[in-house]
């Protein structure tokens, strides 16, 4: 059994910060799952890209309310809480946040830990371990 606390893990090197969001990696590759968990915050205002072309990802909104569009289509999705929203198809597409979002992230394959955006909006699959 694997128990973590989200109030201890974001006071550990598991909480990355970027611009415009902060995520505590609570579940990662090494935990042998088979997918890692995160708890990410999107601060108010942010407005960016991103291509996710090594990773699945779903998306759960716990908190806040802002909008997803996937720019094969331009389509633009709502999110309040309980908004689930599923890049199935390693969509490219930009996340706006109109106030903070709480969003419980997972990736298949998991990260490693130490993944930050590339110039694509990816994450490498090569990043390092947290230690
Ligand atoms: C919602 C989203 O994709 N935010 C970027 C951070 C990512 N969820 C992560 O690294 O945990």
């Amino acid at each position: 059994m694997i128990v973590r606390q989200l109030q201890t893990a974001q006071e550990s090197n598991r909480r990355i910060d970027s611009t415009g969001w902060n995520s505590v990696r609570l579940l990662l590759a090494e935990d042998n799952m088979g997918f890692s968990f995160h708890i990410t915050t999107i601060y108010k205002g942010a407005d960016f890209q991103m291509h996710y072309q090594n990773h699945l990802e779903s998306v759960y909104c716990i908190s806040g309310t802002g909008e997803v569009k996937t720019l094969a289509d331009g389509k633009i999705y709502p999110i309040t809480p309980g908004t689930l929203y599923n890049l199935d198809q390693h969509d490219k597409h930009v996340l706006r946040a109109f106030e903070e979002m709480k969003m419980a992230c997972v990736f298949n394959p998991p990260l490693n830990g130490k993944e930050v955006h590339n110039a694509e909006g990816a994450y490498e699959l090569d990043a390092d371990k947290l230690t």
